[in-house]
């Protein structure tokens, strides 16, 4: 079993950096372009033959050190009593606006919302066979959140931040709601297979660091704490984060994502050295040439020495027009030049 992934995040040491990226399964790859051709995107969500089929063709076509199941963390806003729809952007209806609608927000079990993801963690990892680990996910509870109130993709965000800043009491009510159902859906993708788990803060980096500390952090902590017994790694990521740095391994994580904003070297001195570090490679970086890819690899791999654990990454995900051919070149990239880590 390739295990790089697992023993990174340990802080134990590897052979080589281990290697997987966000967004790897779906966008830009030809296989999943064929199946969208042919099914819409909630299709390919809800079917789990088809889900796997698409979470395994990034670990057959580039030998990434990890599988991440072909999801989206808007999933569970379905059982949450939402309807769900992509455009490709997602859309939430009815926004969450008022603590009435909060009130009515539903914390439902995962069989019962969303039991083709359970059955696909199920599939993929008797699919990979050992081979390398399964990555589950979810939205981190303040993203969810986000989400849920402004009923999709948003720039500003104002509407949450009307409701944190407005009804401080309704927002913690309904990260309250958020968390319960972060922390049930990555215990039954654990109980389900899943090796890993990560946290998808994507939109934590809009808040200042006071507010994460009351709106964001103990949400991300309660779902960390949550699933410690299961002792599977929990990576937990934020975009756009380096003023929340210091704040982040309170989550309880053993790993930290980063992206390109804030190097790795610095993350790791201000960070210390209790958590792994992941990432940061800009997505960029992947529409250039493979000899400016190898460069830039290179780079971050020299940083990531500085931390106590580094699984490579980009700092977000794949970019839709991002060449295969590229993301090829960037893993076999890594997997050179990945020199030895021993412990520290
Ligand atoms: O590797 C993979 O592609 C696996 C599946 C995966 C993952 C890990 C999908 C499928 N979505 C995600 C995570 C996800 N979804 C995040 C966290 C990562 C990040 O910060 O980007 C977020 C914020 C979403 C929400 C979402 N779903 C968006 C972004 C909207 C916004 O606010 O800008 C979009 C466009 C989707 C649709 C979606 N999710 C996944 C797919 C294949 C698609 C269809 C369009 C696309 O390919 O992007």
């Amino acid at each position: 079993m390739n295990d790089l992934l697992l023993r990174a995040a340990r802080l134990e040491p590897v052979e080589r950096v281990p290697i997987w990226l966000m967004r790897q399964a779906g966008r830009y790859l030809p296989g999943y372009k064929s199946l969208r051709a042919r099914h819409d995107l909630l299709t390919l969500f809800r079917d789990p033959e088809l889900a796997v089929e698409i979470t395994l063709e990034p670990v057959r076509a580039f030998g990434v050190d990890a599988a991440i199941v072909f999801s989206d963390i808007l999933l569970p806003a379905e059982g949450m009593g939402f309807r769900l729809d992509y455009d490709p952007a997602p859309r939430i209806e009815p926004a969450v606006r008022s603590r009435s609608d909060i009130e009515r927000v539903r914390v439902p079990g995962v069989e019962e919302a969303t039991p083709y993801l359970l059955e696909a963690v199920r599939l993929a990892r008797r699919e990979l066979d050992g081979k390398v680990p399964l990555i589950g996910f979810a939205a981190a509870p303040f993203t969810l959140a986000a989400y849920l109130v402004e009923g999709g993709a948003s720039r500003s965000f104002e509407n949450v931040k009307r409701l944190l800043y407005g009804d401080p009491s309704a927002a913690r009510a309904l990260l309250g709601k958020a968390a319960d159902v972060v922390a049930r859906l990555l215990a039954a993708q654990v109980a389900a297979g899943a090796e890993a788990v990560q946290l998808f803060d994507s939109w934590a980096g809009i808040l200042s660091l006071r507010d994460y500390r009351a709106f964001a952090l103990p949400y991300a902590r309660r779902v960390v704490e949550t699933l410690g017994e299961s002792r599977v790694p929990r990576i937990y990521f934020a975009l756009d984060a380096g003023h929340l740095l210091e704040a982040m391994p309170e989550t309880g994580a053993e790993v930290i994502g980063l992206d390109w904003r804030v190097g790795l070297a610095e993350a790791a001195r201000r960070i210390g050295r209790r958590v792994a570090l992941q990432g940061n490679l800009d997505p960029a970086v992947l529409l250039t040439a493979p000899e400016t890819i190898a460069r830039e690899a290179r780079l971050v791999l020299e940083e990531g020495a500085a931390a106590s654990g580094h699984i490579f990454n980009l700092g977000h995900g794949v970019l839709p027009e991002t060449p295969v051919a590229n993301v090829a070149a960037l893993v076999d990239a890594v997997r050179r030049a990945g020199s030895p880590r021993r412990p520290s």
